[in-house]
């Protein structure tokens, strides 16, 4: 539109709940949910907080969460803890393996640990769920022009399973109650995997368009989000996939895919609120992702979406080199706000210092140049799929 200014302002929501920084997924687990508590501390010794309204929240209840979950996986949530578990009280062991909690058996890989019966499980999903949905009315009653809730963005849950990491779908929730006040709402994921949950919730959805950016490759988790899956029936074509090898860098993830197609789908769709998964696992050297963006290249969706002057709600994800993960939601803050040209490279003193050691304790840190993806015309190929499936929504 023509009132989209870069540089403005905008009147900024963020939640954070400090209990996270307890929440432990055991031992070699790559989910830490301490990464969240590293870059509020980041955010506050960066000095960004006063420029940020901080959202005093209650946690979700459990009829929140029913508006999208299934009453028997609420009570399982709500009632399950480690030891129930290990004792198989009340057969604990075969409700919860059955709805992907636990430790659960595959067929073709053994034994699958992603959604640990963890202490405190029914307070972090209520405590996250609660993150996104107090951002949401943010939005929602005008209150603020971007909400934040680094906590949330857990795409992979579904109506009454636990799937990659994900107990309770707070994006599906926040989306839901989004829905009450704005026509139209899109749903971006930046994820290095595909946003299945939330595309599964709206496939038929015509007022709910979901974009997932996403590595695909046939085995890589979830496997699912092929360029052909486009949504169902009234919904059709309001499922955009953008499916890429691995190795992906700033210049073609960018330029070639997403600044183009984002640019087609705010035409197109008119979204009167987005909601960007910001998972931080696409960047250059995370555990898992084997993508190569840069910090600037990761925030510089951020920055594009906020330009167009929608309600923009902010959320985290996945990512698994928790220091780079740090880096990348604080100064994708530092964005949110209008600031990021004012942050200093230097890491300030926060507590989390030492993390930052191999990297010069600087908040940009190298990627990984080698590694990255050569063949552009493989990205042209993407990038058409895309804009024909597009080019079946009209305007
Ligand atoms: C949003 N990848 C979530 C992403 C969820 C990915 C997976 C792991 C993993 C889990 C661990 C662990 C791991 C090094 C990585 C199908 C399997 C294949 C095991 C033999 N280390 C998000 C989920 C994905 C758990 N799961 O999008 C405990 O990696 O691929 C799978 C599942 C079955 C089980 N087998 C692997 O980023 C938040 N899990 C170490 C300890
Ligand atoms: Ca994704
Ligand atoms: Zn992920």
């Amino acid at each position: 539109s023509a009132s989209c200014v870069d540089g403005g302002k905008r009147r900024v929501s963020y939640y954070y709940d400090p209990g996270i920084a307890n929440v432990d997924y055991g031992e070699g687990h790559v989910m830490v949910p301490r990464r969240v508590a590293m870059t509020h501390a980041l955010v506050s010794s960066y000095g960004l907080l006063p420029d940020m309204k901080r959202l005093r929240t209650r946690p979700a209840t459990e009829s929140d969460l029913r508006a999208f979950h299934g009453a028997s996986y609420v009570e399982l949530l709500r009632s399950i803890n480690p030891e129930s578990y290990r004792l198989n009280l009340d057969q604990a062991k075969t409700r919860a393996e059955e709805r992907g909690v636990g430790r659960v058996k595959t067929k073709e890989n053994g034994d699958n640990y992603d959604n640990p019966v963890i202490d405190g499980l029914w307070d972090y999903c209520l405590s996250y769920a609660g993150g996104s949905l107090a951002a949401a009315r943010a939005l929602a009653c005008g209150e603020s022009d971007v909400a934040i809730n680094w906590s949330g963005g857990m795409h992979h849950a579904c109506r009454a399973k636990a799937s990659g990491f994900c107990y309770v779908n707070d994006i599906v929730l926040a989306i839901q109650r989004l829905l009450a006040r704005f026509r139209r709402v899109l749903y971006v994921d930046i994820d290095v995997h595909h946003g299945d949950g939330v595309e599964h919730r709206f496939r038929r959805e015509p007022r709910v368009m979901t974009v997932s950016f996403h590595r695909y490759d046939g085995v890589f988790f979830p496997t699912t989000g092929e360029a052909a899956d486009v949504g169902q029936g009234e919904g059709l074509y309001h499922a955009l996939n953008v499916p890429m090898k691995a190795g992906m860098d700033d210049e073609g993830y960018l330029n070639v895919l997403f600044r183009p197609i984002m640019a087609r789908v705010m035409e197109v769709f008119a979204p009167d609120a987005v909601v960007l998964q910001c998972g931080a696992d696409s960047l250059s050297g995370d555990a898992i992702g084997g993508f190569h963006l840069s910090v600037k290249g990761h925030a510089a969706c951020v920055a594009f979406l906020r330009s167009f002057n929608v309600p923009l709600l902010l959320l985290g994800g996945g990512g698994y080199t928790i220091n780079h993960v740090a880096s990348c939601w604080c100064y994708e803050t530092a964005v949110a706000v209008g600031k990021e040209k004012e942050i200093p490279d230097d890491i300030p003193y926060h507590g989390y210092e030492h993390y930052y050691k191999d990297q010069g304790y600087k908040l940009h840190y190298a990627v990984d140049k080698k590694n990255g993806r050569k063949d552009v015309s493989g990205l042209e190929k993407i990038k058409q799929d895309a804009l024909k499936n597009l080019s079946m929504l009209r305007p």
